[in-house]
């Protein structure tokens, strides 16, 4: 009861927000994907910067859902795909019809193999068109990188 509670309030403002846009019965009740303009999943999807290549490895579940999304990235430098270790990245998911994001920070851990990272949970809440942002800061260059998924209903 007391969990359920939470959550209410946290998705509280996140619904006001979406409640303000005269659009949303058709927004949240029937998201028809095949319309939308998105990235479609494969393993291996690459976005590539200006200095930084990102390649999505893995994503659990696949293709990426509504909730908690982990992902596996790749981070190559352009010039030379060197893998890049060490980097600082930030993710940021967003719906921009709707102009919000989630209130779950994604973590991000370097994983064992030189220039991966897993990304944990990237919090999809919503059906709809969530743009993903992902930044990089490492000794190779910043950059970063958009990842553009359609959540059905
Ligand atoms: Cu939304």
């Amino acid at each position: 009861m007391r969990t359920l509670t939470l959550a209410l309030l946290a998705a509280l403002p996140f619904a006001g927000a979406c409640a303000d846009d005269s659009s949303m019965a058709d927004d949240t009740a029937d998201v028809n994907c095949a319309v939308e303009t998105a990235d479609q999943y494969v393993v291996g999807l690459e976005k590539a910067g200006t200095v930084l290549d990102v390649q999505l490895m893995s994503a659990l579940p696949a293709p990426p859902a509504r909730g908690d999304n982990e992902w596996i990235i790749h981070v190559n430098t352009v010039a030379g795909a060197a893998p890049v270790s060490g980097a600082t990245i930030s993710v940021t998911p967003f719906m921009p019809k709707h102009q919000h994001g989630t209130p779950v920070d994604v973590k991000v851990d370097a994983m064992p193999s030189a220039g991966e990272y897993k990304l944990s949970p990237v919090n999809l809440w919503m059906p709809g068109v969530w743009e993903t942002t992902i930044e990089m800061t490492s000794t190779s260059g910043t950059d970063s990188v958009v990842y553009r998924f359609c959540i059905p209903s």
